[in-house]
């Protein structure tokens, strides 16, 4: 099932990192943004994921984020990100770099978990700065403002034209450069700097895998190619790692 120069790297590599994209929780029951089922067949990114779109109709985006919010109460890890938590406990070093702000890896149990556009557990006032978890911030039914300066709240994400948060994204760039092994997971890898990650490992000398449903933009530049669903690829991954690799 997998090559032979794939096992013989995983039995070598001290360093491992897995960077995930909403494939990686299709299986859990989240829709992907791009492609045929993606969310934006049917929302305008530009309509929603800016400051610009949010300052423009706070309402709308809210009843975006809102319903989203509601459908990850519903849904579970599945078990791809059990997989991966997994390895964490195989590999000396292992990374998980996600572009998914719905928190299932580390609900899954992994450890070191770089979320490089955020989470929507997470939220801020836009005024004051005040940060609020889901639980703490006002009815849905509008926009809410916060509770000491009346500004808008805003969820904890990374929108288009924004900055990724500095230390995710340096310490996402800092395990991508030496890592032994680079797997690129569910995602399209058109959305920058994120999808500079898989190449910046390349050059400085990881193994590159992508393991998805079908080729990216990325394929190309990849050592390996994996083809199928990252919660059947891995968790058969991790029986190889755990039979037939004595470390
Ligand atoms: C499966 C599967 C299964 C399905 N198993 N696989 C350089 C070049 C070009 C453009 C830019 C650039 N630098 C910056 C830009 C602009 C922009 C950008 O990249 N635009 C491109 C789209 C053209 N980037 C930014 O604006 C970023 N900020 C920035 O660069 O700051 C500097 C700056 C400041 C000021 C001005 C300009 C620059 C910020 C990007 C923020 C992205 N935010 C979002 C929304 C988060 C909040 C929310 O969710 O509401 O993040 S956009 C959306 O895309 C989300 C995702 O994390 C991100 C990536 O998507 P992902 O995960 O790859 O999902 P899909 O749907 O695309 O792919 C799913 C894949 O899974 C598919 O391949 C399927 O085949 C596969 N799959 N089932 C395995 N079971
Ligand atoms: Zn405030």
């Amino acid at each position: 099932m997998f090559s032979s120069r794939l096992t013989s790297k995983l039995k070598e590599a001290a360093s491992v990192v897995a960077f995930t994209g909403a494939g990686m929780s299709a299986e859990s029951g989240v829709p992907t943004f791009r492609g045929e089922d993606g969310i934006w067949k049917k929302f305008k990114p530009e309509e929603l994921a800016s400051f610009d779109a949010f300052i423009r109709n706070p309402e709308v985006v809210w009843e975006w984020y809102k319903y989203r919010k509601q459908l990850l109460l519903s849904v579970q890890p599945n078990p791809g990100h059990f997989a991966l938590a997994e390895m964490e406990k195989i590999f000396p070093q292992f990374t998980v770099i996600t572009q998914n702000i719905d928190n299932l890896h580390r609900r899954a149990g992994s450890g070191t978990v770089y979320e490089l556009h955020g989470n929507i557990e997470r939220n801020y006032c836009i005024g004051c700065g005040m940060k609020y978890s889901n639980e703490e911030i006002p009815s849905l039914d509008r926009a809410p403002r916060c509770a000491q300066c009346s500004g808008l709240i805003r969820p904890d994400v990374v929108w288009f034209g924004e900055l990724l948060p500095v230390e995710e994204w340096n310490a996402s760039v800092a395990a991508a450069e030496r890592a032994d092994i680079f797997f690129s997971i569910g995602t399209s890898a058109v959305v920058y700097p994120a999808a500079s990650l898989p190449v910046s490992a390349k050059h400085a000398g990881a193994y590159v895998v992508e393991i998805n449903i079908e080729p990216t933009e990325l394929s190309h530049q990849m050592d390996e190619v994996l083809l199928g669903k990252s919660g059947d690829l891995l968790p058969r991954l991790v029986d190889v790692l755990k039979h037939s690799l004595v470390r």
